[in-house]
């Protein structure tokens, strides 16, 4: 079989590198997506993610990182927002959500998720990752499961905290909602719209891809399957999933 030829243009694609069911992974996706860029994605099982960012020269591993054709490579869903040109968002809004809600909202739900052998997270975290991270995933899973509780301080007993501490979240963003419409900045869907709708999106479970086949297969544990079914109705839930509709396809 011969191979397609691969143009210049092809060759030089950016590169989002990511973890797949990352909020802030799918924010820098959703950002791309909507400015019409063109890229390829390379998930990465939780440990390889490690090697990939340290072998790039990545300050730190953590992900999303977007390598670009000439080599320059951009850390962080904020940067990747910036260089895709989505600008004009409300700075005290986007940095709430992203210093505190988002960090707090994957605290609370892997504290949860890790510990439960039946929630399917492994294989959430291991889908479309190479043939080989798929494999080591799943051999030393018992290990990097506890090394990322340990990471993210996701432990069980934390729980009705977390779950406390998710609520103030969402009481906050209701407030916002209610006084800004469902376009939080200007007359149309923009920067902290697509920030908001993707870092609340691992509690709203909007059924639109690629959130939906990137997060299928998730059972949620008894410790957490009630506030996720009691939040679902909350505005900011509900807003996300009509944002999700509207502006993701
Ligand atoms: N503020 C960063 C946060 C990124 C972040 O926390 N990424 C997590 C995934 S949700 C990660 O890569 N964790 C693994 C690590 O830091 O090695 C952003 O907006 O990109």
């Amino acid at each position: 079989m011969t191979e397609a030829p691969v143009t210049a243009n092809e060759k030089q694609r950016p590169l989002l590198l990511t973890l797949a069911p990352s909020h802030y992974c799918e924010r820098a996706r959703w950002a791309l997506d909507l400015q019409g860029i063109v890229y390829d994605e390379e998930r990465l099982a939780p440990g390889a993610h490690i090697l990939r960012a340290k072998r790039l020269g990545a300050p730190t591993t953590s992900l999303p990182l977007l390598l670009l054709g000439d080599g320059t490579l951009y850390q962080g869903s904020d940067r990747i927002l910036d260089w895709a040109g989505l600008s004009g968002g409300d700075l005290e809004i986007e940095r709430r959500l992203e210093l505190t809600t988002a960090p707090l909202i994957r605290q609370c739900l892997y504290a949860g998720l890790l510990h439960d052998p039946q929630s399917g997270i492994r294989d959430v975290l291991l889908r479309g990752t190479s043939k080989r991270q798929m494999k080591i995933g799943r051999l030393t899973w018992p290990l990097l499961r506890r090394i990322m509780a340990a990471g993210m301080n996701a432990q069980p007993g934390f729980l009705p905290d977390l779950i406390a501490q998710v609520e103030r979240e969402l009481d906050w963003f209701d407030q916002v909602l209610a006084a800004r419409g469902d376009y939080l900045v200007g007359p149309k869907f923009g920067r902290t719209d697509l920030t908001a709708a993707s870092l609340f999106a691992p509690v709203a479970l909007p059924q639109v891809e690629p959130v939906k086949s990137i997060s299928s297969g998730i059972t949620w544990p008894h410790s957490l399957s009630p506030y996720i079914a009691k939040w679902s109705d909350r505005p900011t839930l509900r807003w996300v999933r009509r944002t999700y509709k509207a502006h993701r396809a």
